[in-house]
């Protein structure tokens, strides 16, 4: 076939640089497509049939670390090498967290980037062939690995999609004063919600995900008691649906009991306008919660944009709080800042009577966690 020939993504944002590499890539047999920065590479990644990425490190924007980090999340294999002219011992030690193949320092000769990218192409061909083989002799275990499989295992997860439904306790008054919808499927192969999400990010259909999500948390909630809310979490793709802001969406009937989570742990970065969309949700008369609060790496840029009505302290924060000093007066301090702001705080992942204790002393009323119910088929009673 004429188009045999391996497709490299070369990532820099200097002009000279993305030409002189660009040539000898050429020149050793490569088909070579260029990208003067991070957006446009992953542009270019969304359309597919790569066998390499090259990127530069160091570029405006997003830098080559990031790009490594959603290629990783599109695709667990194809190799990426990262080049840069000022070497930290940092930024190698995330490359490698993140997976990178190669870590080449400026100025790389042309044997060096040519010999690098030849070699990431076999390694690259060599996983495919090996999973193949794997596949085609029966022995693949647990997770489905190749691609077919992996949306076989996936449409059978969508199909035997539910939520769980977990309380949100009202400490004061005794009360529910919300559920929080969880996924949950019946697929051996994708074993836990982060197993679905995952396959779901690398078939590039979150989209669909989540509109199945909310049409099941819709309807079980159709029966549930009538005073309670219901949380929900987006993934930050789930932004860019027009479902999600269509006035015959899933939840939009019911939108005034609706509290839509976004976690502090992703970026929000390649969301476009996400002002305007949080506030499109709210126009419609959903709530907003910030998840995960004190353990993202969001921070505080994610919070202002959303506004939110409600943040959930993440559960790294409750655990053991009670014999921890240190989380007690970090809790009492970003509750007391929250609820200064109108805010209603929520603590998550409450396990024992002694976190639950610690809470309410430091003033937190709105309580979730093992200790109170597990998630579970609606609508779970939860025991004090
Ligand atoms: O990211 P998010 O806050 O939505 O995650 C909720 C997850 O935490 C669910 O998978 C749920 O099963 C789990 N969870 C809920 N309560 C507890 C708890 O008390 N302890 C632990 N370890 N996990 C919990
Ligand atoms: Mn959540």
């Amino acid at each position: 076939m004429a188009s045999e020939r391996s497709s490299v993504l070369l990532v820099d944002d200097d002009d000279a640089v993305r030409e002189a590499y660009s040539r000898v890539l050429t020149s050793a047999g490569f088909d070579v497509h260029p990208a003067p920065d991070g957006a446009r590479a992953l542009e270019l990644l969304q359309r597919g049939g790569f066998d390499a990425v090259v990127s530069d490190i160091s570029m405006p924007g997003m830098d080559g670390l990031q790009l490594l980090r959603e290629v990783r999340r599109r695709d667990r294999d194809l190799p990426v090498i990262l080049m840069t002219g000022r070497p930290t011992l940092e930024t190698a030690t995330r490359a490698i967290d993140y997976g990178v193949l190669k870590y080449l320092m400026k100025p790389v000769s042309r044997d060096d980037i040519a010999g690098a990218v030849r070699r990431a192409v076999r390694l690259y061909h060599l996983g495919r062939a090996k999973r193949e083989a794997l596949g085609a002799l029966g022995t693949m275990t647990g997770e489905a690995s190749d691609r077919a499989g992996l949306e076989t295992s996936f449409d059978r997860a969508l199909d035997s999609l539910w939520m769980a439904f977990q309380p949100i306790v009202s400490a004061a008054a005794r009360q529910v004063f919300a559920y929080e919808a969880l996924l949950r499927s019946e697929e051996p192969t994708l074993p836990h919600p982060g197993a679905v999400i995952d396959a779901a990010q690398r078939l590039g259909q979150l989209q669909r995900l989540g509109r199945a999500a909310r049409r099941s948390a819709a309807e079980a909630f159709a029966s549930s008691p009538p005073t309670c809310l219901l949380f929900l979490n987006l993934h930050p793709e789930d932004l860019l649906d027009d479902a999600l802001f269509a006035e015959t969406g899933e939840l939009a009937s019911m939108a005034e009991r609706v509290v839509l989570e976004m976690t502090e742990r992703s970026s929000l970065d390649l969301i476009p306008d996400v002002r305007d969309r949080v506030a499109r949700l709210r126009a419609i008369g959903y709530r907003i919660a910030v998840d995960d609060l004190g353990a993202g790496y969001a921070g505080l840029a994610t919070f202002v944009q959303m506004e939110p009505d409600f943040v959930k302290l993440d559960m790294s924060l409750i655990r053991g709080l009670h014999q921890s000093s240190l989380k007690r007066r970090l809790v009492r301090s970003m509750t007391s800042l929250c609820q200064e702001m109108g805010l209603g705080v929520v603590a998550e992942g409450v396990e024992t009577p002694e976190e639950r204790d610690s809470l309410v002393e430091l003033g937190l009323d709105l309580l979730q966690g093992y200790h109170f119910s597990r998630p579970a088929r609606p609508f779970a009673t939860p025991s004090w």
